[in-house]
């Protein structure tokens, strides 16, 4: 009887997943804070976030107290997103322009107010010392333990260890951040992509990077996202490159709509596919799920917000939505770039209803509290 009841208890206990506890045994206490507060507010609606919300937006550069969502609804995103490529060579700016003295500065200003921060690195091919969009045969191989360019790597993996060790808060205590390294790999245009690693590799080079930056670096105030495009159609093709439970804490994707004339129609139909496959095994595993990046480039639907977004994550339990930068003019490339409204934008007046809408959370739903006590 003892013995079956044993059983029992066991076979229940190995179903259940593990519910508010990061992956990370030692991660800080404001750390497991945020994991569990996400987990709650998973059931309240998702948060919004913009990358480089603070930094810029379209035609203005580094206004303190400035946001392109802020122009136009009066309030801040609920995340933040950050770009840490180019800190890999001990760089003062990121790839993007944007000073890494100021992005701690607004990393700690956000977090004062309960925002979330979430940070991706394009870091550049450790082999080839091109860019992070440089698929070079042959690179992770070479970073492996034992290769020829290991040391390069974990110079890398350092600086990005220096910079995250150095973001603190008020009382000195580190700030949380969720970190979405070697994000898009089941497309081929990164250097950890899936045209330069098969599954093993990436699951090796997520896995070394985790235990490095836990156990050499003693990094504990981090959530790792782990975060595919969209191309997978089953939780099995979703899970193809994932890395373990016990190194990943969110579940998450990259989902654009082409600029190349896709239909709104197939832009939702794609995103609540990938976001009902991707929510269903976050449930499963007793992880949390999220959009890593989305966006509409220049958003020339009026009505974008109401009538194409908002349609495809209602009804969804996932943590945010993060929508790319508003870069406005590239002038190297001669492209414009941005992904939520400015004043004056096409879409500005449906992106206050959006604002408006029960289930979308802006900071002005959320308090330090809230996320990190
Ligand atoms: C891309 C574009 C680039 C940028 C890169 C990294 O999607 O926005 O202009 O350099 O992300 O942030």
């Amino acid at each position: 009887m003892k013995i079956i009841f044993c059983v029992i208890v066991t076979a229940l206990w190995l179903q259940v997943p593990a519910q508010g506890v990061p992956a990370d045994k030692s991660a800080t206490k404001q750390t497991v804070n945020l994991y569990k507060n996400l987990e709650k507010l998973v059931k309240k609606g998702y948060m919004v976030g913009h990358q480089d919300a603070l930094a810029y937006g379209v035609e203005w550069k580094y206004e303190s107290g400035r946001s392109d969502i802020k122009d136009v609804t009066g309030d801040y995103p609920a995340v933040y997103g950050w770009e840490l490529g180019h800190i890999e060579n001990g760089a003062a700016v990121n790839l993007d322009s944007v000073p890494f003295r100021k992005m701690r500065q607004y990393i700690s200003d956000a977090y004062s107010r309960g925002g979330v921060i979430t940070i991706s690195w394009h870091g550049d091919n450790p082999m080839t010392g091109k860019s992070a969009w440089d698929p070079a045969p042959g690179t992770v191989e070479s970073i492996q333990e034992g290769g020829d360019k290991h040391a390069v790597f974990i110079r890398q993996l350092d600086k990005v260890a220096d910079f995250l060790l150095s973001l603190k808060g008020p009382s000195g205590e580190l700030i949380p951040v969720i970190f979405r390294p070697f994000h898009e790999h089941t497309g081929g245009w990164f250097w950890w992509g899936n045209k330069t690693t098969n599954d093993d590799q990436y699951k090796g080079l997520f896995r070394f990077t985790v235990d490095y930056l836990k156990h050499k670096r003693k990094v504990h105030n981090l959530l790792y996202a782990y975060n595919t495009g969209t191309e997978f159609t089953s939780a099995e093709t979703y899970l193809e490159r994932y890395p373990g439970d016990d190194v990943v804490d969110l579940l998450t994707f990259d989902c654009y709509q082409g600029a190349t004339g896709e239909s709104d129609s197939s832009y939702r139909n794609k995103t609540a596919r990938a976001l009902t496959i991707v929510e269903a095994v976050a449930k499963q595993k007793g992880k949390i799920a999220a959009v890593g990046e989305t966006g509409y480039n220049q958003v020339p639907a009026e009505k974008w917000w109401t009538e194409t977004l908002a349609p495809a994550l209602a009804g969804h339990q996932f943590a945010y939505v993060l929508f790319w930068r508003n870069a406005g003019l590239k002038k190297k490339e001669n492209q414009v770039e941005y992904y939520v409204p400015f004043k004056g934008q096409r879409s500005a007046a449906d992106f206050r209803v959006f604002y408006r809408l029960p289930e979308t959370l802006f900071q002005k739903d959320l308090n330090f509290s809230m996320i990190y006590k």
